[in-house]
């Protein structure tokens, strides 16, 4: 499975470091929505859900976390531990967030405004839809 693990321009200088995210620049679609989570619980496994048609940037703009992404047919952890790093989470893919240290902030630009329609949160439809999907790309 190919990932896309994007590396943004850091500007800094004496005072510091600053990132920009531009939609269509920096970011593949227009944004949305963004949205954060923080003070994650220890051990704790996030997400567990594919989405029919969101696309998403994830960055962890503060400490670090792991990303599983699961495409059916294989697995892959990729590691977000850099402020300047985006992990881009394609539609039809299973994530699972976990690992995160106790000063993660991750930060998502998503493609779209929240809709639960759009979600899959059981594996075995997950692995239905895909296989329907794929049939009807054939
Ligand atoms: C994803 C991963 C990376 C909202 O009201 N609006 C929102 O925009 C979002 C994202 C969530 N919520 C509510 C829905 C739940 O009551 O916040 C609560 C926690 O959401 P959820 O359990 O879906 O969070 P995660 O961390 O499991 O998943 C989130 C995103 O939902 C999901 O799209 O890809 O982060």
């Amino acid at each position: 499975m190919q990932t896309i693990k994007y590396t943004f321009q850091p500007h800094g200088d004496d005072r510091g470091q600053l990132v920009s995210l531009e939609e269509f620049n920096d970011i593949p679609f227009s944004i949305k929505r963004v949205y954060y989570m923080y003070d994650t619980v220890s051990n704790v496994i996030r997400g567990k859900h594919a989405h029919k048609k969101l696309e998403q940037i994830l960055v962890c703009v503060h400490g670090s976390c792991k990303i599983r992404l699961d495409n059916g047919k294989e697995k892959k952890i990729v590691s977000l531990e850099k402020p300047y790093e985006g992990l881009y989470v394609a539609s039809n893919i299973w994530r699972e967030m976990f690992d995160f240290s106790e000063d993660a902030v991750l930060m998502v630009f998503a493609s779209d405004i929240y809709d639960e329609t759009d979600y899959i949160r059981d594996y075995n439809e997950f692995l239905e839809y895909i296989k329907k999907f794929e049939g009807e790309m054939c």
